[in-house]
């Protein structure tokens, strides 16, 4: 393959500016919005979801990464060339989505309950060394108190306690980060709790889970520094028969205790889709935060594509004007492949998608929408489809100093040969 050539990147992207013009689309303006737009990055992909807990083994809890791919991340030194490797090949505002389980434990190590902000200081001076902004998540699977299957919805005290505490301190250590790095932490949680086969008393577990989360947050943090989201979640191997935390549960308690419901792409029934739900969301929920995804026949986790759903997405938050409140995290985890490439193929798309969706003449399909010119609103959309987003792309990466279009791979190639291929 040979090398984009930059004069070809701009003479495109000016051929292109001219096209969309004509439409009324002002492309300076819509790449000066793109690169206000952060994505979160998640760290997982890196390692398949390990961490660095001294047991480390694969995740457990209804989520699964497969393939052994070789040159996966083995500690933090690694994980962190990794990403900053990956972020080299990745334009515009990054931020790094970190899990507990990703704790520095050079000063020793210590469980989940114990877990401080001198855990995760490091990754605060690295991401500010980097100039990125850190979200996290309290990690609760992976865990033998988490082998029943319940952690915060579980009947056992200690169990629920435990759990408990692990979350309050990931509290503390997320408003750090928020205040640290001069911009809020979104901190996320998700448990898996579930029953593999028919309980009798659901109303009880999800009881015990929503008193959970309210003991949890009961402590005030500002919001400044800290922003709670929760996830819910169809359905997991292994809880195939009812998930405690469901998307009905986690709406009510987002919208009644004022806090940032969490959509995952994989997280529902096949033919529901995340795009439609987000101008619900908007309406009732004061935040968002996505888990960009891509499920194949299950909440399998691949690798984001640049399909339809995704373009979707992107379009809900640009043509709601939501880019401020709806928080762009990605989650996905393929053992299969390089995972730097994994990393950068999902993170480019969802960026891609963006630029697209930025660059559609919004006014004036509201403006024909609402004259009910139903014809017109196809035509355009579809022709819209095959406009030259991609030279505008491409232009984007060029002036952000990122390879332009496929030339990343070799980027991650060279790397391969020269880092990864020496981690056996
Ligand atoms: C699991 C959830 C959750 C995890 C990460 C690792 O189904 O999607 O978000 O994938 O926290
Ligand atoms: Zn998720």
């Amino acid at each position: 393959m040979t090398k984009v050539d930059k004069s070809i990147v701009e003479k495109s992207f000016e051929l292109a500016k001219i096209r969309y013009a004509a439409m009324g689309v002002d492309v300076d303006k819509a790449l000066a919005a793109l690169s206000e737009i952060p994505i979160s990055m998640h760290c997982w992909q890196g390692d398949d979801v390990t961490g660095f807990e001294t047991a480390a083994s694969g995740a457990s809890g209804g989520i699964l990464s497969t393939g052994n791919y070789p040159g996966k991340a083995r500690n933090i030194e690694e994980l962190r060339a990794d990403l900053e490797k990956a972020f080299s090949l990745i334009p515009g505002k990054k931020r790094l989505n970190l899990h507990a389980i990703y704790a520095d434990f050079s000063d020793g190590f210590v469980d989940r309950d114990k877990l401080e902000v001198k855990h995760f200081q490091s990754w605060i001076d690295w991401a500010k060394k980097n100039n990125i902004g850190l979200d996290f998540n309290p990690t609760f699977f992976s865990h033998p108190m988490a082998a029943s299957g319940l952690t915060l919805s579980s009947p056992d005290e200690n169990v629920r306690k435990f759990w408990i505490d692990h979350a309050i301190a990931c509290r503390k250590i997320a408003a750090e980060m928020g205040k640290q790095l001069g911009t809020p932490c979104v901190m996320n949680t998700w448990v898996p709790d579930g029953f593999k086969d028919n309980p009798i008393d659901r109303f009880a577990a999800r009881k015990r889970l929503m008193e959970s989360l309210d003991q949890i947050y009961s402590l005030e943090i500002d919001e400044k520094y800290l922003k709670d989201a929760v996830e819910s979640k169809l359905f997991g191997i292994g809880v195939e028969s009812c998930t405690v935390g469901s998307n009905e549960f986690y709406m009510g308690y987002a919208v009644s205790r004022n806090k940032l419901i969490c959509l995952d792409s994989g997280h529902f029934h096949p033919t529901e889709v995340i795009s439609d739900k987000i101008s619900s969301c908007l309406l009732f929920c004061k935040e968002i935060l996505l888990h960009v995804s891509r499920p194949v026949r299950w909440d399998s986790d691949h690798v984001v594509i640049y399909d339809d759903e995704l373009q979707n997405i992107a379009n809900e938050i640009v043509r709601n004007e939501a880019t401020e409140k709806v928080h762009i995290g990605l989650d996905f985890f393929d053992g299969t492949i390089n995972r730097l490439a994994a990393w950068a193929v999902g993170t480019r798309n969802t960026q891609k998608a963006l630029c697209k969706a930025l660059l559609e003449p919004i006014d004036y399909l509201r403006e024909i929408e609402n004259q009910d010119k139903k014809s017109e609103r196809l035509a355009l959309t579809e022709e819209l489809k095959g406009m030259p987003f991609n030279a505008v792309w491409d232009y984007y990466c060029l002036s952000n100093n990122v390879p332009v279009n496929f030339d990343y791979f070799a980027e991650i190639e060279e790397y391969e040969k020269a880092v990864l291929s020496k981690r056996n």
